[in-house]
């Protein structure tokens, strides 16, 4: 299957966009979410409004997931004929970004709303980036953001990354996103010999 770990600053919409995300989908590929969070399952019974399957960690004072929670979470999912398990990581720059869960892809938020600088002040989580996620570009205009800038810091820190900008709430660059999405799982099952 493609594994996503998904991360970002607390709320720069990860939640929204993975749920939305599984919708856009539409059933093309099966898909899973683990999410992870200090405290409370919020982001799970949101993220079960898509459909899909979900299974909450909660982490108690640790700020980041480790692959032994998620080895511990995947027990409680049926993996059959499942092609992508997305990890929503715990809310935070620094930390998850340490942390191999075993993903195919790491997958990097930067809100409209956060400052166009934070993939200079935060280089670790950037520079590990596959794919970076512009998120909530509906509020780019009352934010006054400025998207030269942040698609310049961008590329400098997250190199790699191949960059989607979207808004969740209206649904702007989901479709480009998810083609990408089946686009790296059929990737993957032409390389598997057994063809699963
Ligand atoms: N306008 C707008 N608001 C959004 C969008 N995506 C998310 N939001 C709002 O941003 C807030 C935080 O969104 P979440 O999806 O909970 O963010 P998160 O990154 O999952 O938060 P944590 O799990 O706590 O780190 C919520 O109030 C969302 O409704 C978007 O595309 N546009
Ligand atoms: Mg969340």
């Amino acid at each position: 299957m493609l594994v996503l770990n998904v991360l970002s600053s607390p709320g720069s919409g990860k939640t929204t966009f993975l749920r939305e995300t599984v919708r856009a989908l539409g059933g093309r590929l099966k898909t899973a979410v683990i999410v992870g969070d200090l405290a409370t399952d919020n982001d799970a019974r949101r993220l079960r409004e898509s459909g899909a399957p979900v299974v909450q960690i909660t982490t108690g004072t640790v700020c980041h997931l480790e692959a032994e929670m998620v080895a511990r979470a995947l027990k409680h999912l049926d993996l059959t004929g499942l092609d992508l398990l997305i990890i929503e990581n715990v809310g935070n720059l620094v930390c998850p970004a340490s942390y191999d869960l075993g993903e195919d892809l790491r997958v990097v938020l930067l809100s409209v709303t956060e400052g166009e600088d934070k993939p200079l002040k935060y280089p670790p989580m950037f520079q590990s980036a596959d794919v970076a996620i512009v998120s909530k570009v509906d509020l780019a205009q009352a934010c006054d953001y400025d998207r030269d800038a942040a698609l310049g810091n961008l590329r400098k820190s997250a190199p790699r990354a191949r960059i989607f900008e979207t808004a969740a709430k209206t649904g702007v660059g989901l479709d480009a996103w998810c083609d990408f999405l089946v686009a790296e799982r059929q990737k993957r099952k032409a390389l598997d010999p057994l063809g699963l």
